[in-house]
């Protein structure tokens, strides 16, 4: 979602997690927590999906809303991108679904009215 707002040309490669490719000895050398996604960028390789989204708006879209440069905007960005992760206990679930409510409010996107990366990383978590 990230490289389709950003508009970048990627080469996305499928790995079949059903047919178990990521424990391919090629894929572990990657990602070696044999996990996806993971982005290779020129010789860089990183596998955390929050990394890679934020490395993404860093390297090719400084200027862009979806990750502010304002420290300000930033840190509400990183907030909710963090905030993402108390999801994984599922026995806080519902809670965290009843603050987020309360936090989004009547604002369109998690930090206002632009999309940010946050929207599209907690998009990712609650859709799976
Ligand atoms: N914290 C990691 C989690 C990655 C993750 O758990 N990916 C799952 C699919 S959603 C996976 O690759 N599972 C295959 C496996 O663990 O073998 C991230 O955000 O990138």
């Amino acid at each position: 979602m990230t490289i389709r707002q950003l508009k970048l040309n990627a080469n996305l490669k499928h790995i079949d997690l059903t047919e178990g490719q990521q424990f391919k000895p090629e894929f572990l050398k990657m990602s070696p927590l044999h996990t996806v996604p993971v982005l290779n960028d020129n010789g860089l390789v990183i596998w955390e999906s929050r990394a890679i989204i934020q490395y993404l708006c860093n390297q090719y879209a400084p200027d862009s809303g979806l990750y502010p440069s304002c420290a300000k905007k930033r840190a509400l960005v990183d907030f909710y991108i963090n905030i993402d992760f108390c999801l994984d206990d599922m026995t806080k679930f519902k809670e965290v679904l009843q603050v987020l409510d309360q936090l989004i409010g009547d604002k369109a996107y998690l930090t206002g009215n632009e999309l940010t990366i946050a929207d599209l990383s907690l998009l990712a978590t609650l859709s799976t």
